[in-house]
């Protein structure tokens, strides 16, 4: 009976669960119920102004700081503090706690001030980041982009997620799907299998430096984190209260470019193309000074775009500038709260530590790790990192804790973007006084003890410099995969692509951006979306094929990694063709955070270059060769003796990646240095793989990896070809996922045509509609029927109890 009535319930749950999740603008999260079955969301992208121009001025309309802040007001007016409510830091109703207010309508008017100017950039819902998305792991998720940019398209990643049986919506402009023209909305439907931190952002062109991007947080189903994760991560305190608040925890870093990221762009590659001798050195920032091209600490290079500045949730200062509110994240005493960080970084690595504190490193994109507790976190574009924070102390005194991302330039002091933990609710805070009130304090570092740094991109500091690196391959991963899961090393002797050596690097005559040579030129159309075209015509998916990397350039192509392409992709198998990657910079000692869509993968090895006494890297790892052609173009790295080293292979076991291997998305590869990941290849589909940084990835250093034969990719959803305009539902996605065709069905079905999918989707909606009412109305009817049934059964019981009075 009460069984029933559970199904009855549960029935009617599942039909009434889609919650449209409440985004209004300028709030930093969209939060869904861990109850509802879908999450329906919309993300609205429109050109807003920043903060750089502004000027902060006090109440009597004096400029009353040195900021490089202008509040101006609609028309054009610096006005008095009061006078404009929108920007009244004063005011506890507009005061800017949490979000980006700076990026308010009523707070910026195209101007320019002191020679400075003002820029454009991209906000979502009206701020930049976007909303913080949380959602529970399971649900099905639905996301309305409307891209109401006049002038350029865009589309949305969903970093990390692995889009199983949904590969056109990875969202990577015309590999996933064509972009979201200026004026038209796109509805990803996926569902959210995964648990933990990811993000997304614009993957197209360099969308994301101006402020395209969001996190995203998959929670673990309540009862699974309490009963198996949390013993795990905090097993000497069970009793305390651990606060998991992904909606006001999320922290996104990104260091921020004074000019247009187009602007950029172009003088980079300019100056790559015509100055190769003095390349983006050239680039003045805005005091007009040439910038040298920034070294890291062990000398290898980094981005060769001018630090400018950088922003913690939106919020940041300008060089001198100390006068500028800044993010702030409360917390209350006597509890763990887990934060997570997303390296949203455009194009430098940050060195992440919170003052006073210790943090309990516990995940990192999105698989859970033995718990480590460490001082700093090294973190680069496209990581993220979990991490448990102790707020127990009772020695502690002070309030208010600096919150530190800095850049891994070697400067003094370093390049920093601070935010502030606060235990007071920043009820002591004030911005005007460049929170003067909180104090440095630093991790103090000695030899005795040593503060730990969490993913350093080289071995190991100096002797004597009271830092200890713990690399990767120092993790131990918390939920090992079952033995048939662990990707085998080497991979099968009868799979020919199982196998890539693939060289990053700025090589060449001109200094471009390669991967063994070959720069990416992306398709005109869509491969994922494309079933018949890239199947009935092989010759025109790798274009570098035809293309052979001579003395005088490398190639411009359209980079096709194929693997897994001979072998038959078996969805109900337990295990999958093994594929391994190493991925290397040899040529030019520069760091590179390397991201693979459709998967995560282990990290077996991790080999470094040889460094001298000071820490700087002097000569690329030993361990690989490469074969270069022409002006040192790096095009067939492979082992050095024929045989990976014995540091790798130690870390095999019986012929397959030992399970304690831990997973992750993106993985910095070190200056003269490589990584080797491994996979199963569970994911057919077209995935993006790419440098991070998001001018390597422009300026090509991309390829698109193609995991098995296109006729066994799941065919697309009919009108997603549509440059950009897709609306679907939630039903329709549910329909089409189970009629589950692949592309070699779609083709038989429609006999070759370029169309894709075997069903119209009014019919599906039709369909679905008919289905609905019958299924309301079996459900009245049972209902009907368990109520009188139960009326009548409350009767007898009743009389019985009479009878019995
Ligand atoms: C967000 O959702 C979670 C789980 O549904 C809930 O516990 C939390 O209170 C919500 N947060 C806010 C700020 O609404
Ligand atoms: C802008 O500020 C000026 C000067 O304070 C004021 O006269 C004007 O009305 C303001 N405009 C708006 C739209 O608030
Ligand atoms: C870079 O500049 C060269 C020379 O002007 C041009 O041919 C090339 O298309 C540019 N590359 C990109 C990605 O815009
Ligand atoms: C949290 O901090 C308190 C005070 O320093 C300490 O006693 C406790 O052991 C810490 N908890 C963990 C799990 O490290
Ligand atoms: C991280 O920051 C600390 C403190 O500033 C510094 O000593 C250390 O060298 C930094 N690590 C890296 C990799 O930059
Ligand atoms: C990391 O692993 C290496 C190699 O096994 C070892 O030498 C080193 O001591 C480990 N470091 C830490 C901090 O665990
Ligand atoms: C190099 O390749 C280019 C383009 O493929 C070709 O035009 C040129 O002749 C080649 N040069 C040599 C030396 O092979
Ligand atoms: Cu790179």
């Amino acid at each position: 009976m009460s069984a029933v009535l559970l199904l009855l319930a549960s029935l009617l749950f599942q039909l009434v669960a889609a919650e449209v999740v409440s985004c209004p603008d300028q709030q930093s999260y969209c939060n869904c119920s861990s109850t509802a079955s879908v999450c329906e969301f919309i993300l609205r992208i429109e050109y807003r102004h920043t903060f750089t121009s502004y000027k902060l001025f006090g109440s009597n309309n004096q400029q009353s700081f040195d900021g490089e802040g202008y509040f101006l007001n609609r028309s054009g007016y610096i006005p008095t503090v009061q006078q404009d409510g929108d920007c009244n830091f004063d005011d506890p109703r507009t005061r800017p706690f949490t979000g980006s207010d700076f990026t308010r309508r009523g707070c910026s008017v195209p101007m320019t001030v002191d020679g400075v100017n003002y820029r454009a950039i991209i906000a979502i819902n009206g701020q930049i980041p976007g909303p913080t998305l949380v959602v529970t792991s399971g649900q099905t998720v639905h996301i309305r982009v409307v891209n109401s940019l006049v002038s350029q398209s865009v589309s949305i990643h969903w970093h990390g997620l692995f889009q199983k049986d949904t590969p056109w919506m990875d969202g990577v402009g015309f590999v996933s799907h064509p972009p979201i023209d200026p004026g038209s909305s796109f509805d990803y439907i996926f569902t959210a299998g995964q648990s933990g931190t990811y993000w997304y952002h614009s993957h197209v062109g360099s969308e994301r430096a101006d402020g395209l991007f969001g996190g995203l947080v998959l929670r673990d189903p309540d009862t699974f984190f309490e009963q198996v994760v949390r013993p795990q991560i905090l097993p000497e305190d069970s009793s305390s209260i651990l606060v998991d608040s992904p909606e006001l925890h999320t922290i996104t870093v990104i260091d921020w470019m004074r000019e247009h990221p187009n602007d950029m762009f172009v003088k980079m590659n300019d100056s790559l193309f015509f100055f190769p001798d003095a390349p983006v050195s050239t680039v003045p920032d805005r005091s007009n000074t040439p910038h040298e091209e920034s070294d890291l600490i062990d000398g290898t290079g980094t981005s060769a775009v001018p630090y400018w500045s950088g922003l913690i949730n939106g919020r940041g200062r300008f060089d001198s500038n100390t006068l500028a509110p800044l993010s702030v994240f409360s917390v209350e005493s006597n509890r763990y709260y887990r934060f997570r960080l997303v390296g949203s970084n455009a194009m430098l690595a940050f060195n992440f530590s919170i003052d006073g504190h210790t943090l309990r490193a516990i995940a990192s994109d999105g698989s859970y790790y033995q718990p480590r507790d460490v001082e700093y976190i090294v973190i680069h574009s496209g990581e993220r990192y979990d991490f448990i924070l102790n707020t127990t102390n009772p020695n502690r005194g002070q309030t208010n804790f600096w919150i530190r991302a800095e850049t891994l330039v070697d400067t003094s002091p370093r390049q920093s973007v601070l935010a502030v933990l606060s235990y007071t609710n920043g009820n002591d805070l004030d911005w005007r006084n460049g929170y003067s009130n909180i104090p440095d304090a630093r991790p103090t570092c000695t030899s005795a003890s040593p503060c730990r740094v969490l993913n350093c991109p080289f071995q190991q500091y100096p002797a004597g410099s009271a830092l200890t690196c713990i690399s990767l391959m120092n993790l131990s991963s918390l939920f090992p995969p079952p033995t048939n899961k662990l990707p085998k090393f080497p991979p099968s002797s009868s799979c020919p692509d199982c196998i890539h050596f693939l060289n990053f690097g700025f090589d060449g005559p001109r200094d471009d951006s390669f991967i063994n040579g070959k720069s990416l030129q992306l398709p005109n159309t869509a491969y994922a979306t494309n079933c018949a075209q890239y199947t009935s015509s092989k010759s025109i998916i790798n274009t570098c094929d035809r293309c052979t990397v001579n003395t005088t350039s490398g190639c411009r192509c359209i980079h096709v990694i194929p693997i897994a392409n001979a072998a038959t992709f078996d969805p109900n198998s337990d295990e999958h063709e093994s594929i391994i990657m190493i991925f290397s910079s040899l040529n030019s000692p520069d760091t590179h955070p390397i991201h693979l869509h459709g998967h995560n993968f282990q990290i077996l090895y991790t080999g470094y270059g040889t460094y001298d006494s000071n820490g700087k890297v002097t000569s690329p790892s030993t361990d690989l060769v490469c074969d270069t052609v022409g002006n040192n173009i790096c095009v067939t790295p492979r082992w050095a003796n024929g045989t990976p080293p014995a540091g790798l292979m130690a870390r095999v076991s019986n012929g397959r990646v030992i399970g304690s291997a831990i997973s992750k998305d993106t993985v910095m590869v070190p200056g003269y240095g490589y990584v080797v990941i491994a996979l199963q290849a569970d994911n057919p589909g077209y995935w993006f793989l790419h440098c991070h940084i998001e001018f390597h990835q422009a300026l090509g250093m991309a390829a698109i990896v193609q995991e098995y034969d296109p006729l066994q990719h799941k065919a697309p959803p009919p009108n997603i070809n549509n440059h950009g305009s897709f609306q679907w539902s939630v039903e329709e996605f549910k329909q089409f996922q189970d009629d589950g065709s692949t592309c070699a069905d779609s083709i038989a079905s429609t006999g070759g045509a370029p169309t894709t999918g075997g069903i119209s989707l009014s019919q599906t909606k039709f369909g679905v509609m008919i289905g609905v009412i019958v299924l309301l109305f079996i459900v009245v009817v049972v209902m009907a029927i368990v109520s009188c049934a139960y009326f009548v059964y409350r009767r007898k019981v009743t009389t019985r109890h009479e009878r019995f009075r």
